[in-house]
């Protein structure tokens, strides 16, 4: 078994040594979060909060607990200067900003629908840099991201970490709490037969969308020439480690429902992140007509489409986006 500890793979990584902290305070964070929802029944905190956030939906009492916990833990990290979260509408400022202070953008407890039918949930997290002093700025696009991450609260709790280099998985050992080194540099297999979306949208999806599931689930008969799967958690957090694990795309597009809204998912704490991740796993990541990590933020709870996964099969999603107008 490995004994490479997140920090022993941080100290060799020669991370600036304020980032290693805010890593290993997230870390800790997710360490609470992933006991929090193992003990979530004991501890009378399922269901519902009895609040709406500010995505309009309602927030479950381990979303709030998930959100203290990163706010409580992480903001005595020496470098970051700022919060940005799925569960508060303002950023909250925790110093004034100096240039090259963090910035953590964060999704605390995603998926959390899946708690009361205990289903895997998870966090998303990504880091950015003030560009100088007093620039109170978070909106930059997600090519700036330092690094990115995510945590499973599966059947083991697991942390995968991107620092723009490769894409590392660790697993919590339950005994120590230490997360070791499981899952050494993470690649999205290029091609796939596993596509996963809320196919109870179709009546609402563009053609490019329709064409493409149409095609996956005419199998071997059909232009594919090959059947495919599909899969659908109604977490992020587990299709994208799926998708790292074993290859496939994930698809949560605009369609004439939610495009008003800008689509469903949020750009800066969740899209950015699984974004990163993917692309230096070897993946694409699209809202179909342009790179996610490279759209300018209008604000911090911006909502995009999302396509991401095995590079061949994103490929076709986007020539299907050019093709297919309507
Ligand atoms: P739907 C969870 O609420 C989430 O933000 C993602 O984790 C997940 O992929 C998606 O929304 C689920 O959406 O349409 O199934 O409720």
């Amino acid at each position: 078994m490995t004994d490479m500890t997140l920090r022993r793979y941080l100290t060799a990584s020669e991370q600036p040594a304020n980032l290693i902290f805010l890593l290993e305070d997230i870390a800790s964070a997710c360490r609470v979060i992933a006991t929090l929802v193992r003990e979530g029944a004991f501890a009378g905190n399922l269901g519902s909060a009895g609040a709406v956030n500010v995505q309009g939906e309602t927030q479950k009492t381990l979303d709030i607990l998930a959100n203290d916990a990163f706010e409580r833990i992480c903001s005595n990290s020496p470098r970051l200067a700022a919060l940005v979260s799925e569960e508060v509408e303002e950023v909250t400022w925790l110093k004034e900003p100096e240039a090259g202070d963090y910035l953590l953008y964060f999704d605390p407890l995603d998926g959390s629908s899946n708690l009361d039918v205990n289903l895997s949930v998870g966090s998303i997290f990504a880091v950015m840099q003030v560009e100088k002093d007093g620039d109170r700025n978070v909106l930059h696009a997600g090519r700036r991201q330092l690094c990115a991450g995510y945590a499973l609260y599966g059947p083991s709790t697991m942390l995968v970490l991107t620092d723009g280099t490769e894409v590392s998985g660790f697993t919590c050992q339950h005994g120590t709490g230490d997360f070791l080194l499981t899952h050494p540099k993470m690649q999205v297999p290029e091609e796939t037969s596993e596509f996963a979306i809320n196919t109870s949208r179709y009546r609402h999806w563009d053609a490019s969308i329709r064409r493409y599931v149409d095609e996956c689930v005419a199998g071997e008969e059909g232009p594919r020439g090959r059947s495919f799967n599909m899969r659908w958690t109604a977490s992020m957090v587990a299709e994208i480690h799926r998708i790292l694990t074993r290859g496939g795309v994930f698809l949560y597009p605009a369609d004439r429902e939610n495009r008003k809204a800008g689509g469903k998912l949020r750009l800066m704490y969740e899209a950015n992140p699984m974004a990163m991740i993917i692309e230096q796993a070897g993946g694409a990541a699209t809202t179909g007509l342009a790179p996610i990590l490279d759209i300018a933020p209008t604000g911090p709870h911006q909502r995009v489409p999302v396509i991401l996964g095995s590079k061949a099969e994103v490929a076709r999603l986007i020539a299907y986006h050019e093709t297919e107008k309507a």
